[in-house]
């Protein structure tokens, strides 16, 4: 099949590079996991069960290592702006993944074909990858946990894509979207991704708001009743982000999107892919966020990617501080887990590491280094200690007199009369935050 065929640009990128395998925390091998052992259960799943890792096109396939000042650093064979040269990529891509034994990646459109002369050029380009994915991934059993697209790169959307005040745009990005569900869809994606990059404002001078919101309400809603009449499985997911590359972005976090979602009714249709770097952002930490969307019933997939704390910029770095993800994943362990979210590597390596190994080596401190957290929230929470001292915090509600203050029916006169009756004098007890701080840090 033409298709599956590989690209006449492919290469040997990655020769020389052996799949990485788990060698233990004693290994000083740096091409080796120290904590990720795919098939170790924990807690009654897998580590690649919990994590559901993904490696993404975008920043290891499609960024070149530009930054405002400097040109490309980074040369790849699969550069161009060919359908051979989309192949080529997808061909490196593969490798990687089965270099990595990820079970996962993720994409943008335009990061995997070329967006041709036109909408109907590229939507024939995305429908010709697809095939070629397909092909792939059934020969190497690795699976889609997202699509998306990209809504944000060419000139026409810089003042919105569902959000723009010309309609025209409006109709371009349902178009693409459109291709982009249809892709996910027959590549049995887990997930279709949106996210606002440039849904939102650089100046409210020049920005009506209320027209904007709807717009986009709107626009989501469309996506999501696409989803159900071609019989899409996969949760839709909108990505917070606060701002970056505009000013203000409508996506901002967590609770604004919940409460975006509520007046369209959409808060049972549509979930959160949570970015730490994008939660910092938004000045939360990302257990915030990621508790809150669990409290919500709105916690889909997260993104693994870290900020560097004294930029204040968007890094996309791989994490590397297990310490700092244990109450993260205390969260997600107690949600049961991300259901068809996964722990996407949305990450790029540094403009200084042009080689190919330091893909690799990117990928597997990340990964070990939520392993290694994942680990460390599952002990935490064999132990027990923690979840007891929660519920004793809060055991004074179990008493059907606490129960009924917040039953229907309840008021506010009937609950002072009580208080007068029984002389209520609550006395203030120690929330224990140091207690709980030597706690975490045991078994971080
Ligand atoms: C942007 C970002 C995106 C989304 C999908 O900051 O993280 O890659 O994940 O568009
Ligand atoms: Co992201």
């Amino acid at each position: 099949m033409a298709a599956s065929a590989s690209s006449p640009l492919s290469s040997d990128f990655f020769a020389g590079i052996k799949p990485v395998r788990y060698a233990g925390p004693k290994s000083s091998d740096p091409l080796t996991y120290r904590h990720y052992d795919a098939a170790r259960v924990v807690g009654g799943r897998t580590m690649a069960e919990w994590l559901r890792p993904a490696v993404c096109w975008w920043h290891n396939f499609a960024w070149n290592g530009v930054d405002m000042f400097g040109a490309p650093t980074f040369e790849r064979p699969w550069f161009g702006d060919t359908m051979d040269h989309a192949r080529a990529k997808a061909d490196a891509a593969f490798e990687m993944f089965r270099i990595l034994g990820v079970p996962f990646f993720t994409f943008h459109d335009r990061d995997v074909v070329p967006e041709g002369a036109d909408i109907a050029e590229f939507g024939r380009n995305l429908a010709a990858m697809t095939d070629h994915f397909a092909a792939k991934m059934q020969a190497s059993g690795v699976k889609l946990l997202w699509g998306t697209a990209n809504l944000f790169s060419h000139p026409r959307y810089m003042s919105g894509a569902a959000t723009n005040p010309d309609p025209d745009v409006f109709a371009h990005a349902a178009a693409q979207v459109k291709n982009a569900i249809d892709a996910t869809h027959r590549l049995d994606g887990a997930n279709y991704v949106l996210w606002g990059g440039r849904e939102g404002y650089e100046t409210l001078l020049n920005t009506d708001l209320a027209r904007e919101r709807e717009q986009l309400g709107r626009f989501l809603t469309m996506a999501v009743e696409y989803k159900h009449r071609i019989g899409f499985k996969g949760a839709i997911l909108v990505e917070p982000k606060p701002q970056e590359p505009s000013k203000h972005q409508y996506d901002y976090d967590v609770a604004t999107v919940h409460g975006f979602l509520q007046s369209f009714g959409l808060e049972r249709e549509v979930k959160v892919n949570i970015e730490v770097g994008h939660a910092v952002l938004a000045g939360h930490s990302f257990e915030h966020e990621v508790a809150l969307a669990a409290s919500l019933g709105i916690l889909g997939s997260l993104d693994a990617n870290r900020n560097d704390y004294q930029s204040g910029w968007d890094t996309d770095q791989f994490p590397n501080d297990a310490p700092e993800l244990v109450p993260a994943f205390y969260h997600l362990i107690k949600a049961g887990g991300l259901g068809t979210g996964g722990l996407n590597f949305d990450s790029k390596v540094r403009r200084q590491s042009i080689d190919a190994e330091d893909l690799i080596l990117g990928h597997v401190g990340g990964l070990d280094t939520c392993a290694k957290a994942l680990l460390s929230a599952h002990a935490l929470i064999e132990d027990g200690a923690y979840d007891s001292f929660l519920a004793h915090r809060y055991a004074g509600w179990d008493d059907p007199k606490a129960k009924a203050m917040l039953a229907k029916g309840a008021t506010l006169e009937g609950i002072a009369a009580r208080v007068a009756a029984e002389r209520i004098d609550p006395k203030p007890r120690s929330g224990k935050q140091e207690w709980l701080e030597n706690l975490f840090n045991r078994f971080s």
